[in-house]
């Protein structure tokens, strides 16, 4: 067992200090989830960039659990023996006992040990397993739910994993375990049960219920204290799910939320207040060079350009070098992830200006669409004269009226020919499985979005998930943000909201909403976010078209905005990253699992709480290039001229530096912060 540990979390940028002397003695953190190794959603971001910061934090001690993929064990991970002598032995008994459990290093930042749970080869206990949780905790859960039934085989296998642990442990172990989402919940509630050495914390990224009720036609935010939840659960045929969840949340010695909307909806539909807000954060890189997330920027958006220029053959009437690149990703939630409204708002824009707008959702899709490309070829094909090649030998300039010969001339005028279009440009990138169930592109249809040369506003549906090996377009989510100019996340319900973080620690503006734990977290802690390029969309206090027409306004005014305010205001969004960092928020986590230390194990740990109470947050002032007065702080410098416009040489450096000395003056930090937010959440009064 190592020695005790003691922690320490240094300031970033000015942002508060925060440290908390706590002596983990021979703890043991095992942080279970569906997702660890096994991409899915957000969770997966957590767990994976949160890995180095608390592999730091506990060193050999900490194990990560999740379901063994093979696919996924493939390509990141990293099989070896176990490293601790007791749970070697937990993993081989289990093993010996019809298991198949693997234990490897996980091939991300930080290199945490993760346990692998094969569930399918432990099906064949499903129906026992499944009467044992009948006959504890009154929950049925149906056979046809593929999802609730991996999450008993997982909930039994990792209370099995963790008793087997403790049983070999050679003194009373201090064994910690966190436990995210419901997927994972009913471990969690058995290692309660059968009253095993365990602390316990639960952390819950979104509610089930709320995520069902937001989808449908429910004024969710004003009725969140009214729903009868038992009934809205069975009607939505999600009742054992939700008493899976609710179970864990509850059983759990400590309960988190990503948020506090969040906290709040948990409060009402899980029936507890959470104990402490754990923010999401990111593992920030920082390059050295001041600009190079600029460059990034400029070369990415050159990548975008030729998949346009591509895209829109024959009908390239606008000038690309002027387009901007706005663009909405996520989970597939038409109207909980905001499509619904950016799509509406675009219809509007599209009276007002021209921009070309990409949407890049994960749907059904079948191949990619390969008639573009066959016209391309001929083209291509055509400007590879072989008449030129004497001339690369001789290096002679050949005379241009003998360089094309009359069947050159005549292939020329095919392709020219071939790359005229009769058709419109095409919306979608793919050919969709169900094209007329579709619910953006039944959307684009009644907009009446179609790319035709009269519309402002283009519009692309990329139905895949972005990959630098697709012959389309070939990049990764994060090169493809890099090159945009705005990710527009206008939700209705996201516990937290990883795109727009994303595009914070990148450079890239971007819209959330004030029912995002993102925009929240983000409105409690600059003063002036939009200075920022964090645009925060009212969803709360306004009815869905007042909220569309504030889209279409944010987009107007973003459209409007000179290169050089453009470039401006990227810097200032980049320069939040810090508050985004890990390094910063990894705090909230830290504080969870002191507190569930505690009170397991009362003998042995010790947690003072923070000042949570008066803590109001720090706050990023405005930038001091925006003119203080609000009629007049229209998002950083004015419209410019058209020579200006096309400037980008004037002195970024001084511009940011200007703005970096501004934020690196002392803030208005109060001494020293607690890190549970206080419950200030506003009864949502405003109208779906
Ligand atoms: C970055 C590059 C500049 C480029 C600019 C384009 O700042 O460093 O060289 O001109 O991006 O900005 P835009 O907002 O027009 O894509
Ligand atoms: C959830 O994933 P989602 O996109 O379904 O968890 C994420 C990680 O905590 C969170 O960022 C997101 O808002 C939730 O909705």
């Amino acid at each position: 067992m190592p020695l005790a540990r003691s922690l320490s979390i240094t300031s970033l940028s000015g942002l508060e200090e925060w440290d908390e002397e706590f002596d983990l003695e021979d703890a043991v953190l095992f942080e279970i989830a569906w997702e660890v190794a096994n991409k899915v959603g957000g969770i997966y971001t957590v767990i994976q960039t949160k890995a180095r910061l608390t592999a730091e934090e506990w060193g050999e001690n900490y194990f990560l659990v999740g379901p063994y993929v093979e696919s996924n064990v493939r390509t990141q991970v990293e099989l070896i023996e176990p490293t601790n002598p007791a749970l070697k032995r937990a993993i081989d008994k289990m093993n010996s006992s019809g298991c198949k459990v693997y234990f490897g290093r996980w091939l991300i930042e930080g290199s945490p040990y993760v346990v692998l749970i094969d569930v399918a080869f432990t099906a064949w206990n499903l129906d026992k397993w499944k009467k044992e949780l009948w006959d504890n905790f009154s929950i049925g859960v149906p056979w046809f739910d593929r999802e609730a039934n991996d999450a008993v085989l997982f909930g039994f296998l990792t209370a099995w994993l963790l008793g087997e642990y403790a049983a070999q442990c050679e003194e009373p172990p201090h064994i910690l375990a966190h436990f995210h989402e419901w997927l994972a919940g009913l471990g969690l509630a058995l290692c309660r049960q059968r009253q095993l050495p365990v602390a316990t914390i639960f952390t819950t990224h979104a509610t089930l219920l709320g995520r069902y009720l937001c989808a449908g036609s429910v004024d969710f935010y004003n009725n969140l204290a009214d729903f009868n939840v038992d009934k809205e659960a069975g009607d939505r045929q999600i009742y054992h799910r939700y008493c899976l969840e609710r179970t864990a949340a509850r059983c759990a010695h400590v309960f988190t939320t990503v948020s506090q909307i969040t906290a709040v909806e948990a409060e009402h539909l899980l029936k507890r207040k959470p104990d402490i807000i754990t923010p999401n954060g990111l593992n920030v890189k920082k390059f050295s060079a001041m600009h190079e997330f600029q460059n990034l920027h400029a070369q990415s958006k050159n990548r975008i350009q030729e998949f346009i220029r591509g895209h829109f053959y024959g009908h390239l009437d606008f000038n690309l070098d002027k387009c901007l690149f706005l663009f909405i990703a996520g989970r597939y939630e038409f109207s909980n992830k905001g499509a619904d409204i950016f799509l509406e708002a675009l219809a509007r824009l599209n009276y007002l200006l021209r921009v070309s707008c990409v949407c890049a959702c994960p749907a059904l899709c079948v191949c990619v669409c390969v008639h573009v490309y066959q016209k391309m070829c001929v083209r291509l094909e055509s400007i590879q004269t072989p008449q030129l090649f004497p001339h690369f030998v001789s290096g002679q300039l050949p005379d241009v009226s003998k360089m094309l010969s009359k069947d050159d001339f005549t292939m020329m005028k095919r392709a020219i020919f071939a790359t005229q279009r009769q058709c419109q440009p095409p919306i979608c990138t793919h050919n969709m499985l169900e094209d007329s169930n579709d619910p953006i592109l039944t959307c684009i249809r009644r907009i009446g979005l179609f790319n035709s040369s009269a519309d402002r506003v283009k519009v692309i549906f990329h139905p895949e998930f972005l990959s630098s090996t697709s012959p389309l377009l070939p990049m990764d989510y994060e090169e493809f943000v890099r090159g945009c100019h705005l990710g527009v996340f206008p939700s209705y319900y996201e516990p937290w909201g990883y795109t727009p973080a994303e595009c914070t620690v990148m450079g890239i503006p971007s819209i959330s909403t004030n029912l995002s734990g993102f925009g929240c977290f983000m409105e409690e802690h600059i003063a002036d976010p939009s200075a920022y390029g964090i645009y925060i969309l009212d969803r709360r206090y306004r009815g869905v078209d007042e909220s569309c027409n504030q889209l279409t306004s944010y987009l107007f005014q973003f459209c409007q905005q000179s290169r050089r305010a453009r470039i401006i205001q990227r810097n200032r969004t980049e320069r939040l990253s810090d508050l985004l960092d890990w390094r910063y928020l990894g705090r909230y986590y830290i504080s969870a699992r002191h507190m569930a230390l505690a009170k397991a194990f009362p003998d042995t740990y010790f947690y003072q709480p923070h000042d949570s109470d008066t803590a109001q947050g720090f706050r990023y002032p405005r930038p001091a290039s925006v003119p203080p007065s609000p009629s007049l702080s229209r998002h950083s410098s004015p419209r410019q001229s058209e020579a200006e416009e096309d400037d980008d040489r004037y002195d970024e450096d001084a511009e940011a530096e200007k703005d970096r000395l501004n934020i690196r003056q002392p803030l208005t930090l109060p001494s020293k912060k607690g890190p549970a937010l206080p419950y200030t959440l506003p009864g949502a009064n405003g109208e779906k």
